[in-house]
């Protein structure tokens, strides 16, 4: 079996002819590859992803990142699955970008070969929904990997920020964008330009930054359970619905109105509206068939 692990990590954005075959097929069969920092499952139509670096409190490196990139896009093309959650461990979500692995990092390299934008291309590209449970840590990188999902859920312990004011540097993946939108310019600038006022669980529900707070322990479960009513919905309405909101931080209201109606609009074209409506009409639960 091929482990990603033997990758080197400086060819990880242009993996060899051989490896990209070796690849598509482990993509074809939809069997998990050998991952070494993140662990898979898949639970009815949701799929799990745990960052699992437990040494390094999930600091994100490149293999980590090569990682959960590579089983996103293999759940993004898997009829089988309707959401994807990411979670880290009960101490952290993960506390921000590999400092050790980027300190010597040099502006022309990282400009030349995009450093870290390749790493979030393919969560932002994502079609299906996925949400982050926030246990522990969630600081600089962290933070924004979880920003970059459709909804987060935290456990009581969890911690946000931005600290990379500390290292001398700044957000590079959305905490200056997501976070601001998320709670509001004053937190966000305090936060960011501190690099220490952080939110608890209880803060970061109050600001909008989260959704929902459980128990440590119960955070997966209940995150699990929310992802798989979403994966019982019709697959095209859940991803036009994501689509949507989404232009919400791209257009002004006009334009977003218009997208969001030719897309409902569209849904008509769908067997699942039809579905949905005359089970409705009938008394029924619907039956999707995500077509
Ligand atoms: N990078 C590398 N190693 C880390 C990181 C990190 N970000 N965070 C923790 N570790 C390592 C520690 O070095 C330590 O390793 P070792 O045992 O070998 O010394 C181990 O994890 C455990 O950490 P601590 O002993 O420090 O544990 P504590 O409980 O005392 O403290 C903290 C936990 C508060 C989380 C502390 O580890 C800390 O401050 N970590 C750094 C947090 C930080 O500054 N994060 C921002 C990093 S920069 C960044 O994220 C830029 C974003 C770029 C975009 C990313 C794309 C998504």
């Amino acid at each position: 079996m091929l482990r990603l692990s033997a990758l080197n990590p400086l060819t990880r954005s242009a993996p060899t002819a051989q490896v990209a075959t070796a690849l598509l097929r482990f993509n074809s069969t939809m069997n998990a590859p050998a991952y070494t920092m993140i662990k898979t499952e898949v639970q009815g139509r949701v799929a799990v992803i745990t960052l699992d670096r437990p040494k390094a409190l999930n600091a994100l490196c490149s293999e980590l990142f090569y990682e959960i990139n590579d089983a996103l896009s293999r759940y993004d093309n898997d009829t089988n699955v309707g959401a994807v959650v990411l979670t880290g461990s009960e101490r952290a979500f993960a506390a921000g970008a590999d400092i050790k692995e980027m300190k010597n990092a040099e502006f022309v390299n990282n400009y030349k070969t995009n450093f870290l934008g390749h790493w979030v291309e393919q969560i932002s590209k994502m079609r299906k929904p996925i949400i982050a449970a926030v246990n522990g840590y969630a600081l600089g990188g962290g933070c924004e990997l979880a920003m970059m999902c459709d909804i987060i859920y935290a456990g009581e312990k969890a911690v946000f920020g931005q600290p990379e004011i500390n290292l001398g540097t700044i957000p590079g993946a959305g905490g200056t964008q997501r976070l601001t939108h998320a709670v509001g310019k004053s937190k966000a600038m305090e936060m960011i330009l501190t690099g220490s006022v952080n939110l608890d669980a209880q803060e970061a529900m109050a600001y909008g930054l989260v959704s929902k707070v459980f128990p440590p322990e119960k955070l997966l479960e209940e995150t699990i359970k929310t992802a798989a009513k979403i994966a019982s919905k019709g697959a095209v309405s859940v991803q036009m619905a994501k689509e949507a909101v989404n232009q919400a931080y791209e257009l002004g209201l006009t334009s977003g109105l218009h997208f969001e109606r030719r897309l409902f609009q569209a849904t008509f074209a769908t067997k699942d509206q039809k579905e949905g409506m005359a089970a409705f009409a009938e008394k029924r639960k619907p039956d999707f068939v995500h077509e």
